[in-house]
């Protein structure tokens, strides 16, 4: 199934080095090696029947590659976030143009302060939208959510997280009811109802792989999970994403498809 004809990007910056992180003991990226599977990653979702529109570097804005989280793209409206991140939050500024390229000014919504949201918290499950409760988005961004995603056809639903950074850090769809699940996702009720593959603990940070027209992109180097993926029936490609992770980041996070 096509489902996605488009996706937008933007390339790590040099001052990604101090990006913001909860595992600094990985250490500090390597700025090189983290171009060089940037380009991967280009290219397997080219691999994938995507046009990917690849926005310059912005060296104000040190996580700025993980261009998922000022932004959210549905089929009905795009919606630029308020990142909750303070040194991330002028990101929203800087995603506008791109958005607007394939968006009228009628459809993009914009979540406003006290309201925070970061795209990583939303996890698209047809016209449902589960949003996660974090550090990063707060009660009133998810109310805001809510409202817009109604006013559009669509519906949400809040989950609490207690450990992770942002929603999909450690849950992910698939689609055809197919859900990876992974520590606090586990046992979520609202979950049960999918067909639920659980990620285990040593490969937790693949939780986070993407689906892109019933190919799923899987991190490089977790076997049991590229495995569990392959026995679902997806056809799978693999990208490294060390440098990322060094900085919480993941496949989701580095990209908006739509
Ligand atoms: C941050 O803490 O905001 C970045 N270092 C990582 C963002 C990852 N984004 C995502 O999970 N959607």
């Amino acid at each position: 199934m096509k489902k996605f004809n488009n996706v937008i990007v933007r390339r790590p910056c040099k001052a990604m080095v101090e990006g913001i992180t909860s595992n600094p003991e990985l250490g500090k990226p390597d700025y090189e090696l983290a171009l060089k599977e940037h380009d991967d990653y280009i290219e397997a979702l080219k691999q994938c029947g995507v046009e990917v529109t690849v926005l310059e570097a912005d060296e104000r804005y040190p996580d700025s590659c993980f261009v998922e989280d000022p932004a959210l793209i549905t089929k009905n409206c795009a919606i630029i976030t308020n990142p909750g991140a303070e040194s991330r939050n002028g990101e929203k500024d800087e995603i506008i143009g791109a958005v607007k390229k394939f968006f009228k000014d009628e459809d993009i919504e914009y979540i406003k302060s006290p309201g925070t949201l970061e795209g990583g918290d939303v996890m698209m499950v047809g016209d449902h939208f589960y949003v996660g409760r974090s550090a990063r988005t707060n009660e009133e961004g998810i109310r805001q959510l809510t409202e817009i995603l109604e006013r559009h056809g669509m519906t949400c639903s809040e989950v609490k997280l207690e450990k992770v950074l942002h929603l999909k850090t450690g849950v992910n769809y698939l689609e055809n009811n197919n859900m990876l699940v992974s520590g606090e996702f586990i046992t979520k009720p609202e979950f049960q109802k999918y067909n639920l593959t659980v990620i285990p603990e040593e490969e937790a940070y693949a939780a986070n792989c993407i689906w892109v027209n019933d190919t799923v992109i899987v991190p490089e180097g977790y076997p049991a999970v590229l495995k569990a993926v392959q026995d679902l029936g997806y056809k799978t490609l693999t990208v490294d994403t060390s440098e990322f992770r060094k900085l919480d980041g993941g496949l989701s996070c580095l990209s908006l498809r739509f």
